[in-house]
């Protein structure tokens, strides 16, 4: 091999070292991502290293199962399982194992832990429109969280315990509000107030500080992130046609893994919390889609 040719392998080595290693640091490699796959011809959930390593699958069954949603001691998955005309909520232990029905023949979905694994919050529409409900994590002692005269769905405690989080619907759009937990009947704040456009997905950064979702304002989705206190500071995190959907924080809040979809199939990809680079956490042909990171490690 001449020198020119050598030095050129040794660059063009370097070069992807640079770009895969760069701004990753441990909280890009940390905890692990889960996630639907079709993979197998039928949506499952499984998990993985967010370096696209160690790939475990956690279901088994005919149905769509999906909606994957660590507990904040990453011992446990709560996610949704479809079959028939309803979607239930299930939980599992990480590896799969002890699968338990948390709502037989009720439906809900979007399961969000509280931080202290006793509640899940839940959307459902068993009576009705779509509302927010909590449980035991055994799937008892089911109750309303509150009366907002709006449908209200998708909510998510914050890393806290003291807040949740969720999506305040009107025809056409729906923004963001957020009520104390445990709930006091107070007036649900606004945190966006956007007009013919839906947020979706929304996920607190492991800090508290902020809360990132995602919105179609230009009829494709994006990645935004605002400030949890108040809705101010709204970053765009990705752009471009491709539909991004379910932002989910790393561990140490430097990335956000999302889903990406693009001519039909969809793939999960990490990007930095300031939007600087994207890349694909897998690379299969089959579609993969809703990550929800794990938590780190509380003291
Ligand atoms: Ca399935
Ligand atoms: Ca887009």
């Amino acid at each position: 091999m001449s020198r020119a040719i050598l030095l050129v392998a040794c660059l063009a080595a370097i070069a992807v070292l640079v770009f895969w290693g760069r701004p990753e640091g441990q909280g890009a490699v940390a905890g692990r991502i889960a996630f639907v796959s079709d993979q197998s011809g039928d949506p499952e959930i499984y998990t993985v290293s967010p370096d696209g390593t160690e790939l475990r699958r956690t279901t088994w069954t005919p149905g769509t199962d999906w909606s994957p949603t660590w507990s904040w001691d990453n011992g446990f998955i709560a996610f949704c399982r479809s079959g028939g005309d309803i979607e239930e909520v299930w939980r599992m232990a990480a590896d799969g194992s002890d699968q338990i029905r948390l709502t037989p023949r009720a439906s809900g979905w979007c399961p969000s832990w509280s931080p202290d694994g006793r509640t899940i919050a839940f959307s459902s529409s068993r009576d009705g429109w779509a509302h927010i409900f909590l449980m035991n994590s055994d799937g008892t002692g089911v109750r309303r969280l509150g009366s907002f005269g709006r449908p209200n769905y998708d909510p998510a405690f914050s890393p806290d315990g003291r807040s949740i989080a969720f999506l305040y619907g009107n025809y056409g759009s729906d923004n963001i509000a957020v009520v104390p937990y445990p709930y006091d009947g107070s007036a649900p704040k606004a945190l966006t107030n956007d007009s013919g456009f839906f947020h979706r997905d929304l996920t607190w950064s492991p800090d508290g500080s902020k809360i990132a979702f995602c919105g179609n304002p230009d009829d494709d989705w994006d990645i935004f992130v605002i400030n949890a206190r108040d809705g101010s500071n709204c970053r765009r995190l990705t752009s471009g046609a491709e539909e991004d959907r379910h932002p989910t924080w790393s561990p140490d809040g430097s990335h956000l893994a999302f889903s990406r979809k693009w001519q039909g199939t969809s793939g999960i990809y990490l990007v930095d919390r300031g939007g600087g680079y994207v890349r694909p956490v897998l690379d299969t042909p089959a579609n993969e889609s809703e990550p929800d990171w794990s938590h780190a490690r509380r003291r």
